[in-house]
Protein backbone atom coordinates (compact mmCIF):
# COMPACT_ATOMS: atom_id res chain seq x y z
CA UNK A 1 0.00 0.00 0.00
CA UNK A 2 1.15 3.34 -0.73
CA UNK A 3 2.03 5.87 2.02
CA UNK A 4 -0.45 7.94 1.03
CA UNK A 5 -3.16 5.35 1.99
CA UNK A 6 -4.38 4.16 -0.98
CA UNK A 7 -3.61 0.76 -2.42
CA UNK A 8 -1.19 1.83 -5.25
CA UNK A 9 2.43 1.25 -4.84
CA UNK A 10 4.51 4.55 -4.09
CA UNK A 11 5.90 3.91 -7.53
CA UNK A 12 2.20 3.81 -9.56
CA UNK A 13 0.81 6.33 -6.55
CA UNK A 14 -0.74 8.77 -8.47
CA UNK A 15 -0.67 11.58 -6.30
CA UNK A 16 3.42 10.68 -5.19
CA UNK A 17 3.78 11.24 -9.04
CA UNK A 18 2.26 14.34 -8.73
CA UNK A 19 4.23 15.28 -5.88
CA UNK A 20 7.63 14.56 -7.40
CA UNK A 21 6.60 16.01 -10.75
CA UNK A 22 5.86 19.28 -9.01
CA UNK A 23 8.81 19.53 -7.05
CA UNK A 24 11.36 18.87 -9.66
CA UNK A 25 9.39 21.28 -11.71
CA UNK A 26 10.46 23.98 -8.77
CA UNK A 27 14.04 22.79 -9.18
CA UNK A 28 13.98 23.41 -12.53
CA UNK A 29 12.44 26.74 -12.28
CA UNK A 30 15.37 27.99 -10.42
CA UNK A 31 17.74 26.40 -12.32
CA UNK A 32 16.40 27.44 -15.72
CA UNK A 33 16.39 31.18 -14.32
CA UNK A 34 12.54 30.92 -14.91
CA UNK A 35 12.08 33.80 -12.34
CA UNK A 36 8.06 34.30 -13.84
CA UNK A 37 6.80 30.90 -13.05
CA UNK A 38 8.70 29.52 -9.34
CA UNK A 39 5.76 31.39 -7.32
CA UNK A 40 2.70 29.87 -8.58
CA UNK A 41 5.32 26.45 -9.23
CA UNK A 42 6.07 26.98 -4.91
CA UNK A 43 2.37 27.43 -4.43
CA UNK A 44 1.06 24.26 -6.13
CA UNK A 45 3.70 22.09 -4.13
CA UNK A 46 1.82 23.37 -1.01
CA UNK A 47 -1.58 22.31 -2.59
CA UNK A 48 -0.14 19.01 -3.66
CA UNK A 49 0.16 18.81 0.32
CA UNK A 50 4.17 18.86 -0.14
CA UNK A 51 5.90 19.95 3.43
CA UNK A 52 7.58 23.84 3.60
CA UNK A 53 11.12 21.87 4.61
CA UNK A 54 10.98 19.69 1.76
CA UNK A 55 10.00 22.52 -0.74
CA UNK A 56 13.29 24.25 0.76
CA UNK A 57 15.02 21.67 0.56
CA UNK A 58 15.18 21.37 -3.36
CA UNK A 59 14.97 24.81 -3.59
CA UNK A 60 18.58 24.64 -2.17
CA UNK A 61 19.82 22.22 -4.19
CA UNK A 62 18.94 23.76 -6.83
CA UNK A 63 21.11 26.94 -6.09
CA UNK A 64 23.80 24.35 -5.12
CA UNK A 65 23.42 23.09 -8.70
CA UNK A 66 23.20 26.59 -9.73
CA UNK A 67 26.80 27.59 -8.03
CA UNK A 68 28.20 24.67 -9.36
CA UNK A 69 27.21 25.50 -13.21
CA UNK A 70 29.02 28.99 -12.53
CA UNK A 71 32.19 27.61 -11.15
CA UNK A 72 32.38 25.59 -14.53
CA UNK A 73 31.55 28.32 -16.30
CA UNK A 74 28.43 27.36 -17.64
CA UNK A 75 26.80 30.41 -16.12
CA UNK A 76 27.47 33.50 -15.06
CA UNK A 77 27.13 36.36 -12.72
CA UNK A 78 23.82 37.48 -14.41
CA UNK A 79 22.56 34.19 -14.19
CA UNK A 80 23.52 33.64 -10.15
CA UNK A 81 20.90 36.89 -9.60
CA UNK A 82 18.37 35.62 -11.56
CA UNK A 83 18.73 32.10 -9.97
CA UNK A 84 18.51 34.10 -6.61
CA UNK A 85 15.61 36.33 -7.70
CA UNK A 86 13.92 32.98 -8.45
CA UNK A 87 14.46 31.46 -4.85
CA UNK A 88 13.69 35.21 -3.18
CA UNK A 89 10.46 34.64 -4.85
CA UNK A 90 9.73 31.11 -4.25
CA UNK A 91 10.41 31.58 -0.38
CA UNK A 92 8.62 34.41 0.02
CA UNK A 93 5.09 32.24 -0.94
CA UNK A 94 6.86 29.90 1.76
CA UNK A 95 7.01 32.49 4.66
CA UNK A 96 3.14 32.58 5.72
CA UNK A 97 3.22 28.71 5.86
CA UNK A 98 5.97 28.52 8.51
CA UNK A 99 4.76 27.54 11.83
CA UNK A 100 4.69 30.89 14.18
CA UNK A 101 5.67 29.59 17.73
CA UNK A 102 4.13 32.69 19.83
CA UNK A 103 5.91 33.22 23.18
CA UNK A 104 5.34 36.09 25.72
CA UNK A 105 9.34 36.23 26.42
CA UNK A 106 11.86 35.78 23.19
CA UNK A 107 13.96 32.74 23.67
CA UNK A 108 16.94 34.92 22.82
CA UNK A 109 18.18 37.76 21.23
CA UNK A 110 20.01 37.21 17.96
CA UNK A 111 22.29 39.81 15.89
CA UNK A 112 22.86 38.70 12.85
CA UNK A 113 24.52 39.52 9.79
CA UNK A 114 26.63 38.50 6.70
CA UNK A 115 30.16 39.23 6.97
CA UNK A 116 32.39 42.43 5.64
CA UNK A 117 32.97 42.13 1.73
CA UNK A 118 29.98 39.73 1.33
CA UNK A 119 26.86 40.41 -0.07
CA UNK A 120 25.32 37.17 -0.11
CA UNK A 121 22.05 37.00 2.07
CA UNK A 122 19.66 34.24 1.13
CA UNK A 123 20.72 31.66 3.12
CA UNK A 124 20.97 34.30 6.16
CA UNK A 125 17.63 35.53 5.35
CA UNK A 126 16.29 32.12 5.59
CA UNK A 127 18.01 31.69 9.09
CA UNK A 128 16.89 34.99 10.40
CA UNK A 129 13.02 34.33 9.79
CA UNK A 130 13.30 30.88 10.76
CA UNK A 131 14.33 31.67 14.15
CA UNK A 132 11.77 34.68 13.98
CA UNK A 133 9.57 31.97 13.75
CA UNK A 134 10.61 29.97 16.27
CA UNK A 135 10.71 32.55 19.08
CA UNK A 136 13.93 34.56 18.96
CA UNK A 137 14.26 38.40 18.90
CA UNK A 138 16.03 38.72 15.78
CA UNK A 139 18.19 41.80 14.68
CA UNK A 140 19.00 41.29 11.42
CA UNK A 141 21.78 44.07 9.96
CA UNK A 142 21.96 42.80 6.33
CA UNK A 143 25.50 42.08 4.38
CA UNK A 144 28.69 43.66 4.28
CA UNK A 145 28.96 44.81 7.63
CA UNK A 146 31.81 45.19 9.34
CA UNK A 147 32.92 43.72 12.42
CA UNK A 148 32.94 47.16 14.80
CA UNK A 149 28.93 47.07 13.92
CA UNK A 150 28.41 43.37 14.55
CA UNK A 151 30.12 43.69 18.32
CA UNK A 152 28.26 47.64 18.73
CA UNK A 153 24.71 46.32 18.05
CA UNK A 154 25.69 42.87 20.22
CA UNK A 155 26.73 45.27 23.32
CA UNK A 156 23.98 47.39 22.48
CA UNK A 157 21.10 44.87 22.72
CA UNK A 158 22.37 42.68 25.19
CA UNK A 159 22.34 39.81 22.57
CA UNK A 160 23.34 36.21 23.91
CA UNK A 161 24.19 35.50 20.25
CA UNK A 162 25.69 36.97 17.28
CA UNK A 163 25.34 34.54 13.98
CA UNK A 164 27.87 35.25 11.16
CA UNK A 165 27.33 34.33 7.45
CA UNK A 166 29.60 33.86 4.76
CA UNK A 167 29.78 32.04 1.87
CA UNK A 168 32.86 33.45 0.30
CA UNK A 169 36.25 31.78 1.05
CA UNK A 170 38.03 35.45 1.54
CA UNK A 171 35.22 36.08 4.11
CA UNK A 172 36.51 33.77 7.02
CA UNK A 173 39.34 36.81 7.74
CA UNK A 174 36.15 39.00 8.57
CA UNK A 175 34.88 36.34 11.04
CA UNK A 176 38.29 36.49 12.42
CA UNK A 177 38.39 40.29 12.64
CA UNK A 178 34.97 39.91 14.61
CA UNK A 179 36.16 37.38 16.94
CA UNK A 180 39.36 39.48 17.46
CA UNK A 181 36.92 42.41 18.26
CA UNK A 182 35.34 40.56 20.74
CA UNK A 183 37.95 39.22 22.23
CA UNK A 184 39.48 42.32 22.87
CA UNK A 185 36.24 44.21 24.21
CA UNK A 186 36.23 41.00 26.48
CA UNK A 187 32.69 39.66 25.45
CA UNK A 188 34.16 36.99 24.18
CA UNK A 189 32.86 33.79 26.21
CA UNK A 190 30.08 36.57 27.18
CA UNK A 191 27.81 36.39 24.13
CA UNK A 192 27.62 33.06 21.84
CA UNK A 193 28.72 33.33 18.07
CA UNK A 194 27.37 30.90 16.07
CA UNK A 195 28.61 30.31 11.93
CA UNK A 196 27.08 29.27 8.71
CA UNK A 197 27.36 29.87 5.38
CA UNK A 198 29.41 27.45 2.39
CA UNK A 199 32.41 29.34 3.53
CA UNK A 200 32.62 27.88 6.79
CA UNK A 201 33.53 24.73 7.89
CA UNK A 202 32.75 23.01 11.24
CA UNK A 203 36.50 22.97 11.62
CA UNK A 204 36.98 26.55 11.21
CA UNK A 205 34.44 27.17 13.46
CA UNK A 206 35.80 24.94 16.15
CA UNK A 207 39.27 26.84 15.85
CA UNK A 208 37.69 30.33 16.48
CA UNK A 209 35.65 28.43 19.28
CA UNK A 210 32.34 29.32 17.41
CA UNK A 211 29.17 27.06 17.18
CA UNK A 212 28.49 26.25 13.47
CA UNK A 213 25.38 25.03 12.03
CA UNK A 214 24.73 23.46 8.68
CA UNK A 215 21.51 24.86 7.81
CA UNK A 216 18.85 26.57 8.90
CA UNK A 217 17.09 23.96 10.88
CA UNK A 218 20.13 23.56 12.17
CA UNK A 219 21.03 26.95 13.04
CA UNK A 220 17.67 27.18 15.23
CA UNK A 221 18.60 23.70 17.24
CA UNK A 222 21.86 25.42 18.09
CA UNK A 223 20.24 28.52 18.89
CA UNK A 224 18.22 26.60 21.14
CA UNK A 225 21.24 25.08 22.71
CA UNK A 226 22.80 28.67 22.75
CA UNK A 227 20.19 29.85 24.22
CA UNK A 228 20.34 28.36 27.02
CA UNK A 229 23.25 30.56 28.91
CA UNK A 230 22.32 34.47 29.14
CA UNK A 231 25.48 36.77 29.63
CA UNK A 232 25.15 40.00 28.34
CA UNK A 233 23.11 43.02 29.91
CA UNK A 234 21.92 45.57 27.59
CA UNK A 235 23.90 49.07 27.57
CA UNK A 236 21.70 51.78 29.82
C1 LIG B 1 23.17 33.31 -5.50
C2 LIG B 1 24.66 33.51 -5.46
C3 LIG B 1 25.14 34.79 -5.66
C4 LIG B 1 24.23 36.03 -5.75
C5 LIG B 1 23.81 36.39 -4.31
C6 LIG B 1 22.43 37.02 -4.24
C7 LIG B 1 21.97 37.16 -2.81
N1 LIG B 1 21.11 38.13 -2.63
O1 LIG B 1 22.35 36.44 -1.90
C8 LIG B 1 25.18 37.07 -6.41
C9 LIG B 1 24.95 37.04 -7.92
C10 LIG B 1 25.01 38.51 -5.93
C11 LIG B 1 26.55 36.48 -6.10
C12 LIG B 1 27.71 37.22 -6.20
C13 LIG B 1 28.98 36.67 -6.05
N2 LIG B 1 29.28 35.37 -5.86
CO1 LIG B 1 27.94 34.02 -5.38
N3 LIG B 1 26.85 32.54 -5.24
C14 LIG B 1 25.54 32.41 -5.24
C15 LIG B 1 25.19 30.90 -5.11
C16 LIG B 1 24.88 30.37 -6.50
C17 LIG B 1 24.02 30.53 -4.23
C18 LIG B 1 24.08 31.01 -2.78
C19 LIG B 1 22.73 30.77 -2.13
O2 LIG B 1 21.93 31.68 -2.02
N4 LIG B 1 22.41 29.51 -1.78
C20 LIG B 1 21.11 29.09 -1.24
C21 LIG B 1 21.07 29.28 0.28
C22 LIG B 1 19.71 28.82 0.82
O3 LIG B 1 22.07 28.44 0.82
P1 LIG B 1 23.26 29.00 1.74
O4 LIG B 1 23.58 30.38 1.41
O5 LIG B 1 24.33 28.01 1.78
O6 LIG B 1 22.58 29.07 3.21
C23 LIG B 1 22.25 27.92 3.98
C24 LIG B 1 23.41 27.45 4.87
O7 LIG B 1 24.69 27.75 4.37
C25 LIG B 1 23.13 28.05 6.21
N5 LIG B 1 23.56 29.40 6.52
C26 LIG B 1 23.76 30.48 5.73
N6 LIG B 1 24.09 31.54 6.45
C27 LIG B 1 24.11 31.17 7.74
C28 LIG B 1 24.39 31.88 8.90
C29 LIG B 1 24.36 31.23 10.12
C30 LIG B 1 24.68 31.98 11.35
C31 LIG B 1 24.05 29.84 10.18
C32 LIG B 1 24.06 29.15 11.46
C33 LIG B 1 23.75 29.12 9.01
C34 LIG B 1 23.77 29.79 7.81
O8 LIG B 1 21.71 28.03 6.26
C35 LIG B 1 21.18 28.38 4.96
C36 LIG B 1 19.84 27.75 4.79
O9 LIG B 1 19.85 26.37 4.92
C37 LIG B 1 26.52 30.34 -4.51
C38 LIG B 1 26.77 28.85 -4.73
C39 LIG B 1 26.80 28.07 -3.42
N7 LIG B 1 27.05 26.78 -3.54
O10 LIG B 1 26.64 28.58 -2.35
C40 LIG B 1 27.55 31.26 -5.17
C41 LIG B 1 28.92 31.47 -4.53
C42 LIG B 1 28.81 31.58 -3.01
N8 LIG B 1 29.33 32.77 -5.08
C43 LIG B 1 30.59 32.81 -5.40
C44 LIG B 1 31.26 33.93 -5.96
C45 LIG B 1 32.70 33.71 -6.39
C46 LIG B 1 30.61 35.15 -6.11
C47 LIG B 1 31.25 36.45 -6.63
C48 LIG B 1 32.68 36.76 -6.13
C49 LIG B 1 31.21 36.39 -8.17
C50 LIG B 1 31.86 37.54 -8.89
N9 LIG B 1 32.79 37.20 -9.74
O11 LIG B 1 31.55 38.68 -8.67
C51 LIG B 1 30.21 37.51 -6.15
C52 LIG B 1 30.59 38.05 -4.75
C53 LIG B 1 29.80 39.21 -4.32
C54 LIG B 1 30.09 39.55 -2.87
N10 LIG B 1 30.94 40.53 -2.64
O12 LIG B 1 29.57 38.90 -1.97
C55 LIG B 1 31.31 31.50 -5.08
C56 LIG B 1 32.16 31.59 -3.82
C57 LIG B 1 33.47 30.82 -4.00
C58 LIG B 1 34.38 30.97 -2.83
N11 LIG B 1 34.83 29.83 -2.36
O13 LIG B 1 34.67 32.02 -2.36
C59 LIG B 1 30.08 30.50 -4.99
C60 LIG B 1 30.32 29.31 -4.03
C61 LIG B 1 29.82 29.98 -6.44
C62 LIG B 1 30.93 29.09 -6.95
N12 LIG B 1 30.74 27.79 -6.82
O14 LIG B 1 31.90 29.57 -7.44
N13 LIG B 1 26.46 35.17 -5.77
Amino acid sequence: MCICGGIEFIGSCPKMIGMVRVLKAVYDSILNLEVEDIASLVQKALDEGISVPQILDKMTEAMRTVGRKFENMEYFLADLLMAAEAFKQGFQILKPHLQTFRRSEPLATVVIGTVKGDIHDIGKNMVSTMLTVEGFQVMDLGVDIPAEKFVEETEKTGAEILALSALLSTSLKSIEEVIGLLEEKNLKGKVKVILGGTAVTRDFARQVHAAYAEDAVQAVEMCKKLAGKVFLQPKT
